[in-house]
């Protein structure tokens, strides 16, 4: 049995995660920040709440961060916090570097000051490769960061590279493609689509507002994604692994999938900025396009490899988009009936 320390507990992969190394035995802390520890939706809705220690953590704070690591000198630590949001970052660029970028920097020094034998995960992103002219993409395929975000996280990722090989310590990085899941927030593309599309059935809501509808995704399931988080750590080398589906859908497409489960039949009209989808059966305006949610930049195209991590952790994913939209609409369609908000 392990102990292990998950930063960003309160968040989607967090709840996931913590799920999984319960069911393995391991002993869980649970980090959050200050003001954040009533946020414990996720892990209530996955039965876990009460099974977790919690502890107050601020990433950016390098004296807090090395007092809570010699405090439980943990075997493992998943480091998840982060100003997740890419739209946010350019809004946000100074919080976000000191949260994705500065944290890492806080937790990998105190891991060396402190002497820890602890292996390290990092959440990096498929973010980092941007403006990419390879595809699909790999471990191999150069970076081209296009936000604030995302140059955050690549700084990580090098800070974690550099510190396995100037250090030997044990830093894995997994460059993980969007995941989505019931418990996705609600800013985020799939959620957003979800939650709007079961409101405008069951409660009357105006049409959904969206950004680009022809950026490409290569969107897998939350929880097989925290799984290879777990299988990361016990690989016997520390290293980078890009955990995709190698399956590519538009915005559009997630769209047209879940409006079909929630039982409306969407067809376009228009094209860009005038683009706008209405349902077949009853002529109404379902989503239509918004420049308010476009990006100042934005990335267009992800697909990742998954060769590596196939082979070496002998993994291979099950839930691809079109089941991932039909449990997401499923789950907020009943959200939706019970009247209550999403998590
Ligand atoms: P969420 O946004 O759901 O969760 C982010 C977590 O970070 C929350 O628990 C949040 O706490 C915490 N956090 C934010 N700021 C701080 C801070 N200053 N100090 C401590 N904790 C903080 O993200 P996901 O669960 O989806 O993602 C987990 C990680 O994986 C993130 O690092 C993300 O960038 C990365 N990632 C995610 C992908 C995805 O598709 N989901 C793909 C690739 C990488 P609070 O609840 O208080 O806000
Ligand atoms: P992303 O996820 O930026 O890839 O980051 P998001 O779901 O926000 O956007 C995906 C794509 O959809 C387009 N889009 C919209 N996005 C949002 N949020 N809202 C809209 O209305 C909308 N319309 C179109 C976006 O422009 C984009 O192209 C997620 C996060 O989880 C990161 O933390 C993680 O690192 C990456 O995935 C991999």
């Amino acid at each position: 049995m392990a102990k292990v320390l998950i930063t960003g507990i309160s968040g989607q992969d967090g709840a996931f995660l913590a799920r999984g190394l319960l069911e393995k035995g391991h002993e869980v802390y649970g980090a959050m920040r200050r003001g954040s520890t009533s946020k414990t939706g996720r892990l209530n809705e996955l039965g876990i709440r009460d099974k977790i220690n919690y502890c107050t953590l601020e990433v950016t704070e390098f004296a807090n961060v090395q007092n809570v690591l010699n405090e439980i000198r943990p075997d493992q630590i998943y480091n998840l916090a982060a100003q997740s949001f890419v739209a946010d970052s350019f809004q946000f660029p100074h919080y976000t570097s000191d949260v994705n970028y500065m944290g890492v920097l806080n937790i990998l020094e105190a891991m060396r000051i402190l002497k820890l034998d602890t292996k390290l995960y990092q959440a990096s992103t498929s973010e980092m490769y941007g403006d990419v002219l390879e595809k699909p993409q790999t471990e191999k395929t150069p970076f081209n960061p296009l936000s604030p975000y995302a140059i955050s996280k690549l700084g990580a990722h090098s800070l974690v590279v550099n510190y396995r090989q100037a250090y030997d310590m044990f830093a894995t990085s997994g460059i993980l493609f969007n995941h989505e899941s019931e418990l996705r927030g609600l800013e985020f593309v799939t959620r957003k689509i979800t939650s709007w599309l079961a409101e405008i059935k069951l409660q009357g809501k105006d049409a959904l507002p969206l950004g680009n509808l022809s950026s490409v995704r290569d969107w897998g399931y939350a929880p097989e994604y925290t799984d290879m988080m777990i299988k990361m750590l016990e690989h016997d080398q520390p290293d980078d692994f890009v955990i995709s589906t190698n399956t590519e859908y538009t915005v559009r497409d997630f769209l047209f999938m879940a409006a079909q489960e929630v039982g409306f039949d969407l067809h376009s009209e228009g094209e860009g900025l005038e683009e706008k989808c209405y349902d077949r059966k009853t002529g109404k305006l379902i989503a239509y396009v918004d420049p308010r949610y476009f990006r100042a930049s934005d990335v267009v195209y992800l697909r990742g490899d998954n060769a590596k991590a196939q082979e070496m952790l002998g993994w291979k994913p099950e839930i691809l988009a079109p089941e991932i939209a039909r449990r997401m609409a499923i789950y907020d369609l009943k959200k939706a009936a019970l009247n209550t908000p999403g998590l």
